[in-house]
């Protein structure tokens, strides 16, 4: 069994700072926060940027800032979401390539989210895609519905493999409007990854903690982080992101698959070496 991959995913779009104060926005706390996750077991980051007043953001000269300081203050495989958030116009989220992190979301189709669309058009993901691949940028395709893993499969038929040549899926389970978070959906998922890929698990909200055992047991990897949930356990809010990725890793290392550097990552995901 191979080691699990944990990918931190800090901030996300939705949330509002002053609401979560221990929220990550700034690119200080954003740096923090990726060092504290890196110490105590994360090997990759996704990441979503926020602006001068904690809104998020799709601002070219922030992200390349952001990608520049993840690269220099840690070891961390740098992904930038492309999925922003639900109001971000198309070619807002296909720039966010020219930012050249080593990876980047790929959401494979359009989704109800809450009570927004989360708008993925078959031809704006077939340019993602494509734009990746130019870029040498190795994508996560996100999965938030079963179909989504059909049009995986149709966009590798007809528009060949990624970067790196290497599928790695995160199935993003119990948003509203998505797949539900629970083991028989995840084992419904496994029977639709395309062969040879390898997948991370999301459990939105309280969704987290099933989903992250189902996971585990089920060979996956591992993403948490407080895009995905702020509460650590019942009535009990998440302190920051590290205590989520020190939970995913001993989890991990009690299931006999300890977290993976992010050297071993780079080699599991086809992502080039960082110098
Ligand atoms: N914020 C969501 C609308 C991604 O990062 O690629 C989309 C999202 C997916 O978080
Ligand atoms: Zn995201």
């Amino acid at each position: 069994m191979p080691g699990t991959l944990i990918t931190v995913a800090p901030t996300g779009a939705e949330l509002v700072k002053e609401d979560v104060p221990n929220l990550p926005v700034t690119l200080d706390e954003l740096v923090r926060t990726a060092q504290d996750c890196e110490r105590v077991g994360a090997a990759m980051i996704h990441v979503h940027i926020r602006g001068a007043n904690a809104e998020p953001t799709l601002d070219l000269g922030r992200l390349k800032e952001t990608v520049a300081a993840l690269r220099s203050e840690t070891s961390l495989v740098v992904q930038l979401s492309t999925g922003g958030a639900v109001t971000d116009p198309e070619e807002d989220r296909l720039r966010v390539l020219e930012a050249m992190p080593d990876s980047a979301s790929c959401t494979m189709g359009t989704v109800n989210f809450g009570d927004d669309v989360f708008m993925n058009r078959w031809e704006f993901v077939v340019e993602l895609h494509k734009r990746m691949r130019d870029r040498g940028i190795v994508p996560e395709y996100e999965i938030f519905d079963l179909g989504h893993l059909a049009a995986l499969h149709r966009l590798l038929d007809e528009h060949g493999l990624p970067a790196g040549g290497h599928v790695h899926v995160d199935l993003v389970m119990g948003v509203p409007g998505g797949m539900p978070g629970d083991v028989s959906t995840l084992v419904a998922a496994l029977r639709l990854i395309p062969a040879g890929a390898t997948f991370s698990a999301t459990g939105i909200g309280r969704s987290s903690l099933p989903v992250l055992l189902a996971s585990l047991s089920a060979g996956g990897h591992l993403r948490v982080g407080m895009e995905d949930t702020v509460s650590y356990a019942r009535g009990e809010r998440v302190r920051d992101n590290a205590q989520l990725v020190a939970r995913a890793a001993g989890l991990a290392k009690i299931a006999q698959r300890p977290p993976m550097s992010p050297a071993e990552v780079r080699t599991l995901l086809s992502v080039a070496q960082s110098n």
